[in-house]
């Protein structure tokens, strides 16, 4: 992305078939779609990494939530501190 707009490119909807970001796209063909699953899969590839998950079950059913509630908006799950209370 750097013109703005390239969502909605065909070739970009060939791995984001709705046409937002985030896409983690993968040299082998695959790609993940939707913010918490990037957040997830990232977290799950990377363990010695900082988590972008809270480690405890409350503090990631807090994130689940929000996400939940943030899903029917115009924005991706990007910032855990922004959205969980
Ligand atoms: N539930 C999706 C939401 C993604 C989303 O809404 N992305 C917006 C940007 S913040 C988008 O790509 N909109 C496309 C557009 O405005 O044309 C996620 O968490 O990844």
């Amino acid at each position: 992305m750097k013109d703005g707009g390239e969502q909605n490119k065909e070739d970009y909807k060939l791995v984001n078939s709705m046409a937002q970001v985030p896409t983690l796209v993968f040299g082998d063909g695959l790609s993940i779609t939707q913010s918490l699953a990037i957040i997830e899969y990232l977290d799950e590839r990377f363990p010695d990494r900082n988590p972008l998950m809270p480690n405890d079950i409350v503090g990631k059913v807090k994130v689940f939530i929000s996400n939940t509630r943030f899903s029917n908006s115009d924005r991706p799950l990007t910032l855990k501190s922004r959205y969980v209370s």
